[in-house]
């Protein structure tokens, strides 16, 4: 067995959650905060046979798309980022998902 996690945008999670329904494969998702835009996204925790990891990767790419954000800085943002953006809103490519893949060294449902 392995457990996935994937960090997706929230436009594509509701998408990718009926997809998972349909393909009878068992997800839980966290509302998360992305470390770098500090704006919303959703993790996926699967934990699916060895088998069928390379099905729920495809489901994950062809549901989730890549786009562009513009990171404008607000007054309460931090140094560090402010400085980095020299005060200029900046493009970011922020991905259709990221994805890891990890053992699972064992499983129970109680
Ligand atoms: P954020 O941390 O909010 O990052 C959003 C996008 O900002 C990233 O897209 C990337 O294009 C850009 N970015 C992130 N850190 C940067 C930096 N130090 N300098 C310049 N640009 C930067 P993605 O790479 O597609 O990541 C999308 C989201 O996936 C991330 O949101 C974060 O929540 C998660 N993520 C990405 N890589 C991760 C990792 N190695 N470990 C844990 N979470 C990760």
């Amino acid at each position: 067995m392995k457990l996935i996690l994937a960090i997706v945008q929230d436009k594509d999670s509701q998408r990718l959650s009926n997809k998972f329904i349909d393909a009878n494969v068992r997800a839980t998702k966290l509302s998360t905060t992305g470390g770098f835009l500090k704006s919303g996204n959703t993790t996926f925790i699967v934990g699916i046979e060895d088998e069928r990891v390379d099905e729920v990767l495809k489901l994950i790419k062809d549901t989730c798309e890549s786009r562009e954000q513009y990171l404008t800085a607000p007054i309460h943002l931090d140094t560090s980022i402010d400085s980095y953006m020299g005060g200029r809103p900046i493009e970011v490519q922020v991905g259709g998902a990221t994805v890891f893949v990890m053992p699972v060294e064992s499983f129970h449902r109680y």
